[in-house]
């Protein structure tokens, strides 16, 4: 059985790294288009860099919870059948033991020179302006896909989701694409589909079944359901 699961922030709110939509809109105190479009950092590249670089240091004191520790053992018996895209750039899902994972949008940790396109891991804050380790310029940027930007990987995700027998969506509102048609693709290409989410999202009425409920508490369920059926 090959199983896709996306995950959004929803996932995370329990190891107290907040949403984007809970907080009303806000976002951490900014307007998305203020800080997560590469306009804004064109703009005012100090207000996206503290935005960032605060996000950063509190994902690093963020711990796994008991949802990505799930998926992790779900992986550890489904290997290559599992598959999970996330919408996050905190690096939660691998701390709780997850290898297959695709950061569509990017990740917190990574830095992005835009002098010389080199990925490479952060360590202090890029209000620093510290120099690209490859090319020495001093022109890195949170190596996150803003609103307008191309997310990543997006060929191997649309192949896994045609080829997958189950579809789960994890703590997303469902609000940003191309993620939110994820279950549109699967559910076209045959598989069945699930929601575990707090509360409704705006796709919530796509999916063949959906369970509202703390991640933490609907994911192991749904974990533990999935190892029992396959024995
Ligand atoms: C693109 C990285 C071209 C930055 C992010 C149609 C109309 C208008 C615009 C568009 C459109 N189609 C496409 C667009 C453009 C745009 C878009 O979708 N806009 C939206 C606003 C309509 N999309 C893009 O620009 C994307 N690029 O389209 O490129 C293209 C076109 C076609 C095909 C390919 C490419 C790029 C989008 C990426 C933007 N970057 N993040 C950063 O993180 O700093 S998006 C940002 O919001 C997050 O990364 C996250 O991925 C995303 C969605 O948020 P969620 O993860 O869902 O979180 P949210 O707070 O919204 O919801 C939390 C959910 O969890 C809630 O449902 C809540 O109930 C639940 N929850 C809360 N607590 C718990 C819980 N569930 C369980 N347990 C709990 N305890």
């Amino acid at each position: 059985m090959r199983i896709v699961v996306l995950t959004g922030a929803g996932i995370s709110a329990e190891s107290g790294v907040p949403t984007f939509r809970d907080a009303g809109g806000l976002w951490e105190g900014h307007r998305v288009e203020d800080v997560a479009t590469p306009e804004a950092f064109e703009r005012d590249p100090d207000t996206v860099h503290r935005f960032y670089d605060a996000r950063r240091q509190a994902s690093v004191l963020a711990e796994p919870n008991a949802a990505h520790g799930a998926l992790a053992r779900l992986e550890q018996e489904l290997g290559d059948d599992l598959l999970v895209v996330t919408q996050n750039v905190d690096d939660l899902h691998e701390r709780a033991g997850s290898r297959r994972v695709v950061h569509m949008h990017g990740d917190l940790l990574t830095a992005l020179c835009n002098a010389c396109g080199a990925r490479t891991p952060i360590t202090v804050d890029l209000i620093e302006r510290p120099p690209c380790p490859e090319c020495g310029e001093r022109m890195l940027r949170p190596d996150v896909v803003w609103f307008g930007e191309m997310p990543y990987e997006l060929d191997a995700i649309d192949e896994a989701l045609v080829a997958c027998d189950v579809f789960a969506a994890i703590g997303t509102s469902g609000a940003v694409y191309p993620a939110a048609g994820y279950v549109m693709t699967a559910a076209a290409a045959g598989a069945s589909t699930i929601e575990l989410n707090l509360a409704a999202s705006e796709i919530t009425p796509l999916f063949d079944e959906v369970r509202h409920g703390p991640a933490t508490v609907v994911v192991p369920a749904w974990v533990d359901e999935v190892l029992a059926e396959r024995g």
